[in-house]
């Protein structure tokens, strides 16, 4: 493929190194970034981008990188994908805003109708839409409350929701996202997750017994006729890519129920056929009452969405819910470019290839470094947790000393976890099979050298 004047697909998919990364034009603009701009604000890879399509991101200096990270799982249909960019080019030169709520457009609607229908479950659903995923995560509790009457809400281990008061309560991790900004908000409860590698017991319990400490907790320690609703990743993103142990989530699914507990799974990380079907919750048949989608619905457009049961979504009174920029026109008609392109080029089942291509790979390093204490994930959303060899202690240097190989040589990945050793890998679902070939062999250098 050729170059072209606008990145997107049409960009070469091909690594090429002109300077060392980040290179010089890249090192400037990060030094007027450092002035500008807040250090709360951090930076895992510091080159500045100028085009990104297909698998690749090209930086200032005309360097052209492999994309493991998809912008945190954003980009699966590839960086500026024409059906995108057709979609919003033609929008922006009709109208650009009038805000849903004062006078509404068909294309909201035509998200929503596809989300009612996309989502699990056949039962009658409805759709509001939002600007990012800790806004949709926020507003299910809201629904969750107003539908039930009750205020308390449980959340996991190693969960992660977002950075706004609420979901910073609702996440586990205290450095970076809530040190020093607390007070946080009340009536949030945490409880065990089935994390296979890390049960004192061993992965074979892990299910059944996280699943009866949970509902213990919940029981005893709230009370489940005071829990508005539950909220959980299907796949445990930010924390480490934790895949919870067969069983967990129908366990906690089936607690829900018999006790009138909205079930909430934030499908924002793995949704839109990130994991090898269109959202996570399928793996085990999950039907949740309410689904929080973003990151992948929209191409990199600020786009997400509370789905769930009319009865749920109804309760809430005329006008109690919105916002000024809540399905942006652009942002819709991206989302719908989004769902054209995921069934038009089989998306799913690339998502599905992906882990085929990539689990044995990383599953060979692990037989070969014991410094790899796990490899996991679904489709096209995998990581490995690096440990002290020998033991299960975490390896957080281990894990920012390989990334870091990896960015100088070219490769985008990102690192993720409680305890920050863990190596998460998101590509592109359109990545050509060589790129991610080429991916996987920069990373077994970088870890075979450590
Ligand atoms: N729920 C499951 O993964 C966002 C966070 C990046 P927003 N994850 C990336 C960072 O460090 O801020 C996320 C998620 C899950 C909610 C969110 C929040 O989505 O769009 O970032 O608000």
């Amino acid at each position: 493929m050729s170059t072209t004047a606008e990145g997107g697909p049409g960009l070469a998919q091909e690594r090429r190194l002109i300077t060392e990364i980040p290179g010089p034009r890249s090192r400037e603009l990060f030094a007027r970034k450092q002035a500008a701009v807040p250090p709360g604000i951090g930076t895992t890879l510091p080159v500045f981008v100028t085009q990104a399509g297909g698998g690749v991101v090209v930086d200032a200096d005309g360097n052209s990188l492999i994309d493991f990270g998809s912008g945190i799982a954003v980009t699966s249909v590839g960086n500026a994908a024409p059906r995108v960019v057709d979609r919003v080019r033609r929008q922006v030169g009709e109208f650009t805003h009038t805000c849903f709520m004062v006078t509404p457009y068909e294309s909201y609607v035509d998200v929503c109708e596809k989300l009612n229908a996309l989502t699990p479950g056949d039962h009658e659903k409805r759709t509001f839409l939002v600007n990012s995923g800790a806004e949709a995560v926020e507003n299910a509790v809201k629904v969750a409350r107003s539908a039930t009457g009750r205020q308390a809400v449980v959340v996991f281990d190693h969960g992660y929701h977002g950075r706004t008061l609420l979901t910073m309560t609702l996440t586990a991790k205290n450095m970076p996202y809530k040190q020093g900004f607390g007070p946080f908000a009340p009536e949030v409860y945490r409880v065990p997750l089935a994390y296979p590698f890390r049960w004192p017991t061993g992965p074979e319990n892990c299910a059944e017994e996280a699943a009866a400490q949970a509902i213990d907790m919940i029981s005893k320690q709230v009370g489940a006729e005071n829990v508005a609703a539950v909220v959980i990743e299907p796949i445990a993103g930010e924390g480490g890519f934790i895949v919870p142990a067969r069983g967990f989530l129908p366990r906690i699914l089936e607690f829900c129920k018999a006790n009138g507990i909205v079930f909430i799974a934030d499908e924002v990380q793995t949704g839109f056929a990130r994991t090898g079907a269109l959202f996570a919750c399928e793996d085990e048949g999950i039907v949740p009452d309410i689904i929080t989608t973003a990151k992948g619905i929209a191409g990199g457009l600020p786009l997400a969405a509370v789905t769930g049961r009319a009865e749920l979504l109804d309760a809430v009174h005329v006008g109690g819910l919105g916002g000024t920029y809540g399905g942006n026109p652009l942002a819709c008609e991206a989302a719908l470019g989004v769902l054209e392109t995921i069934e038009a080029d089989g998306l799913v089942a690339k998502a599905a290839r992906i882990g085929e291509i990539m689990l044995p790979r990383l599953r060979g390093l692990q037989e070969r470094f014991a410094i790899i204490g796990d490899v996991r994930g679904r489709g096209a959303m995998t990581a490995i947790e690096l440990v002290v060899p020998g033991t299960k202690d975490p390896h957080p240097t281990a894990a920012g000393e390989i990334a870091k190989r990896c960015h100088a040589e070219g490769l985008v990945v990102l690192t993720a976890g409680t305890y920050g050793n863990v190596l998460r890998f998101l590509p592109p679902l359109v990545m050509p099979e060589h790129l991610l070939e080429e991916g996987l062999t920069i990373l077994e250098k970088a870890v075979s050298e450590l």
